[in-house]
């Protein structure tokens, strides 16, 4: 299988929190790839990947990084391929990597998702790829027909809730 998707994080101890993304993807059978790649500490690897991903047939990057992250904008500035970025918790609750990546300069944009947010990083980059893709787009159809589900439950669940003044 030839990966459409990567999965790049500034480090392995990252994985906990992308392994929701690598789930998706897997759910939707889109084929991917994991990395770990640091802007600081491999910044000729970040700078080899960025630059071929496009000519190895990725269509979407998914980038997480914690702390001072630059990892994502890094990817950006050198590819056309969309990035989405995921800031990681690791420190001061995930504000620091969420600013650092969701405030890019003009002309360098990073698609963020909220912090620790890798389940939304894997449903956006499968919606980029369902843009030209009517069966993929189906399948996320279907995906997001049945969150309908849990709110149907948690209503179900809510009527049991008594209350001498609650009226339904
Ligand atoms: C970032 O620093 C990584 O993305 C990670 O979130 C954080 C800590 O990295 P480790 O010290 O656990 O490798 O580069």
């Amino acid at each position: 299988m030839t990966p459409i998707v990567s999965i790049i994080m500034g480090s392995t101890s990252d994985l906990p929190v992308m392994e929701k993304a690598a789930q998706f993807l897997d759910e939707m059978e889109i084929p991917f790839e994991i990395h770990a790649l640091s802007a600081h500490r491999t910044p000729a690897e970040v700078e080899s990947f960025a630059k071929g991903a496009q000519e190895r047939g990725i269509k979407v990057i998914i980038a997480a990084a914690g702390m001072a992250a630059h990892l994502c904008g890094v990817i950006a500035s050198m590819t056309t391929l969309p990035v989405i970025g995921v800031p990681i918790n690791s420190t001061l609750d995930g504000m620091d990597a969420l600013l650092a990546i969701v405030q890019m300069p003009p002309g360098i944009p990073v698609a963020t998702v909220g912090i620790n947010g890798a389940l939304n990083a894997g449903i956006l980059a499968v919606q980029m790829l369902a843009v030209a893709d009517e069966p993929l787009q189906e399948k996320l159809a279907a995906y997001k027909e049945a969150l309908k589900t849990k709110i149907v439950k948690a209503n179900a669940e809510l009527a049991q809730v008594k209350y001498t003044y609650k009226t339904n």
